[in-house]
C-alpha cells in the first residue's frame, strides 16, 4: 500500500467573496486529508486561488485598482476562510506566484514540442463568467448553457489539438472506471466526449492579465490551462526533473470539484497531461450544488450564504457536521436554517453531546473523579458496544474512499444511539447502589466507546473531538485510527465536564 495521498480543491476565482459553496468543497477535502493523516498516510492537501483571466481583470477595473493589487487583497479572504473553517491544507497556491507561472510556461513548451499546439484564429462565443468558449449550437436563447452572458470574440489564438485525444480519453475512462465519480457525471462526460471534441483555443490577445505565452508576448494563456496547471506547479513541476516532491506526490489521488467544472477536470486536464507525457490523476469527484431555501445562490439575488457569519453564530464543528451530514455527497442540497438548527439540536446536542455529558458527569461524581482502570472482564453487552466501531474500521475507510460522508456519519450515530440505549438499559445510577463494581465496568465501556467515536470524528469535528480526547488525557500519538483497535487503559483523573454543543 502506498502511504502518500495528494488531494486538491479547485482554486477559487478571487473576484467573488468566499461563500458556502467554496467552504463546502474545501471542507470535503479537509475531511479526507484529516482522515488519511490519522490513518498513517503522508498527505499533501492543496487549495488556493485562481487569480488571472478576464473576469478577475474586470473585477479589478470595477474597483479602480490594478489587477495585482486587487488579487493581493482579495486572496486574503480565501485565506481567512481556511482559519474560520479549521481547514488543514498543507499549501495555499496562488496563480500569480512565480513558481506557478514557470510551470505554466513549461507545460506550454512541452505541448508545443510534442506537436499539440498550433496558431490559428478563434471566432466564436466567450462567456467571461464561465471563462469558457461556446459554439453557436451550444447557446440557449442567446446565452451560454449555464445562463452566462456571452460575447462574440474574433482574435488570433493558439489551439490545443484536443480532437486528437478523443479516443485516448474514451479508452482511459474505459480502463479506469473510477476516474470520474459519481457515475452520473461519468456518463455525462463520456457522452460529451463521444459527441466529438473540437480543438480548444488556449490563448487570448484581447486583454493582458495572465501568463504570457513563451516566445509570443502578444498572447496570454487561456485561464483554464493556467488554472489546471496549479495542481502540478504546487508539486514543483517547474523543476520536476530535480525534485523528489513531484515524483512522490504526482499524480494526485483525488481532485474534488463542483459539478460546474467537471468538463475542465475530466476532459481538458487529462488531455493536456497525456499530451505533455505526464501521469493522470487517479480520480475526479464532482459534487452537487447548494441552493438557499430553494433558490440559486447568487450575488445578484443577494442570498449568498456567508460561512464566516454561520460559524460565528453556530460554531465551526456544527457547520462542518451539517454540510456533510445533510446531503449525500454528489447530490444537490438545499440550505435551510431550520434544518441546520434541527441537526445541531438533535444529532449534536441531544445525542452525541448528551452522551458525553452524562457519562463524564457520572464518572466524575461516582468514581472519585477518575476514569476507572480497564476492567479485566466485560460481558456480552459491553463487548457488543465496544466492538461496534473496532470491528468495522475497514467499512469507515471505504466510505471515505468512496466519498460517502453522510453514510459514515450515519454509522457513527448508530453507535451513539446504541450507547445511549446501553446507558438506559444498564442504569448505572441503580448499579451505584447495589453493584458498584458493575457500575464501573458500565461507565468504562461507555467512555471507551466515546473515545473510539471521538477518534473517528476527528476529521469531521476536530475541535470537539480534540476536547474530548484532551479531557480523557489521550496522548497525541494515540489519536490514530489504529488506536481504536485497542481498548484504552483508563485510570485517568478528570475534571467536571462542560457541555460540548449548546442547544440552539
Ligand atoms: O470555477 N454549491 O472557480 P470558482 C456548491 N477558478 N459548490 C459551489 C457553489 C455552490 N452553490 N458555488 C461554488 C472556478 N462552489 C475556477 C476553478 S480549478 C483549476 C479552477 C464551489 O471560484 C464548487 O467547488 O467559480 C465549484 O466547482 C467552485 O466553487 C467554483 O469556484
Amino acid at each position: 500500500m502506498s502511504n502518500k495521498y495528494y488531494i486538491t480543491t479547485p482554486i477559487y476565482y478571487v473576484n467573488d467573496v468566499p461563500h458556502i459553496g467554496h467552504a463546502y468543497t474545501t471542507l470535503s477535502c479537509d475531511i479526507i486529508a484529516r482522515f488519511k493523516r490519522i490513518d498513517g498516510y503522508e498527505v499533501f492537501f492543496l487549495t488556493g486561488t485562481d487569480e488571472h483571466g478576464q473576469k478577475v481583470e474586470l473585477a479589478a477595473k470595477k474597483k479602480g485598482v490594478k489587477p495585482c493589487e486587487f488579487v493581493n487583497k482579495v486572496s486574503e479572504n480565501f485565506k481567512n476562510l481556511l482559519k474560520c473553517m479549521n481547514f488543514s491544507n498543507d499549501l495555499f497556491i496562488r496563480t500569480t506566484e512565480e513558481k506557478h507561472i514557470k510551470s505554466c510556461q513549461k507545460i506550454w513548451n512541452k505541448l508545443l514540442k510534442n506537436g499539440n499546439i498550433y496558431l490559428d484564429k478563434y471566432s466564436g462565443w466567450y462567456a467571461v463568467r464561465d471563462e469558457a468558449f461556446y459554439s453557436q449550437s451550444e447557446l440557449v436563447d442567446g446565452k451560454a448553457p449555464t445562463g452566462a452572458t456571452v460575447e462574440w470574440v474574433e482574435e488570433p489564438s493558439y489551439f490545443f489539438n484536443l480532437s486528437k485525444w478523443q479516443q485516448k480519453l474514451l479508452d482511459f475512462y474505459e480502463n479506469n472506471k473510477d476516474f470520474i465519480c459519481p457515475k452520473t457525471k461519468r456518463n455525462e462526460v463520456i457522452n460529451f466526449v463521444k459527441s466529438g471534441l473540437k480543438d480548444l483555443s488556449i490563448s487570448r490577445t484581447s486583454f493582458s492579465w495572465g501568463v504570457k505565452v513563451p516566445n509570443d508576448e502578444n498572447h496570454i494563456m487561456y485561464v483554464w490551462l493556467d488554472a489546471l496547471t496549479n495542481y502540478i506547479s504546487a508539486c514543483d513541476y517547474a523543476d520536476h526533473e530535480n525534485n523528489d516532491f513531484f515524483q512522490k506526490f504526482w499524480p494526485a489521488d483525488l481532485h474534488i470539484v463542483g459539478k460546474d467544472i467537471i468538463r475542465f477536470h475530466a476532459v481538458y486536464w487529462p488531455a493536456f497531461l497525456m499530451a505533455a507525457d505526464l501521469p493522470l490523476p487517479k480520480k475526479v469527484f464532482a459534487h452537487g450544488w447548494w441552493t438557499n431555501e430553494g433558490n440559486k445562490i447568487s450575488k445578484s439575488l443577494g442570498n449568498v450564504i456567508d460561512p464566516f457569519q454561520l460559524v460565528d453564530k453556530y460554531g465551526v464543528d456544527q457547520i462542518r457536521y451539517f454540510l456533510l451530514r445533510e446531503v449525500p455527497f454528489g447530490n444537490d442540497g438545499d440550505f435551510s436554517n431550520t434544518q441546520l438548527i434541527n441537526r445541531i439540536n438533535s444529532d449534536l446536542a441531544n445525542s452525541y453531546g448528551n452522551l458525553f455529558q452524562r457519562v463524564a458527569s457520572m464518572i466524575f461524581k461516582n468514581c472519585h473523579k477518575k476514569i476507572p482502570l480497564k476492567p479485566t472482564k466485560f460481558n456480552e453487552e459491553d463487548l457488543k458496544l465496544i466492538n461496534l466501531i473496532k470491528n468495522n474500521l475497514n467499512d469507515y475507510r471505504s466510505l471515505i474512499d468512496s466519498q460517502k460522508f453522510d453514510q459514515y456519519l450515519k454509522n457513527i450515530w448508530i453507535v451513539i444511539s446504541n450507547a445511549n440505549k446501553y446507558v438506559d438499559d444498564e442504569a448505572p445510577w441503580t448499579l451505584k447502589k447495589n453493584n458498584f463494581k458493575r457500575m464501573e465496568v458500565v461507565l468504562f465501556t461507555l467512555i471507551e466507546t466515546i473515545r473510539q467515536i471521538s477518534i473517528l470524528l476527528l476529521p469531521f469535528l476536530p475541535d470537539s473531538s480534540e476536547k474530548i480526547l484532551d479531557y480523557m488525557n489521550i496522548s497525541r500519538d494515540k489519536r490514530k485510527l489504529n488506536s481504536v483497535e485497542f481498548i484504552f487503559d483508563g485510570n485517568v483523573k478528570i475534571s467536571s465536564p462542560n457541555p460540548l454543543f449548546p442547544k440552539i
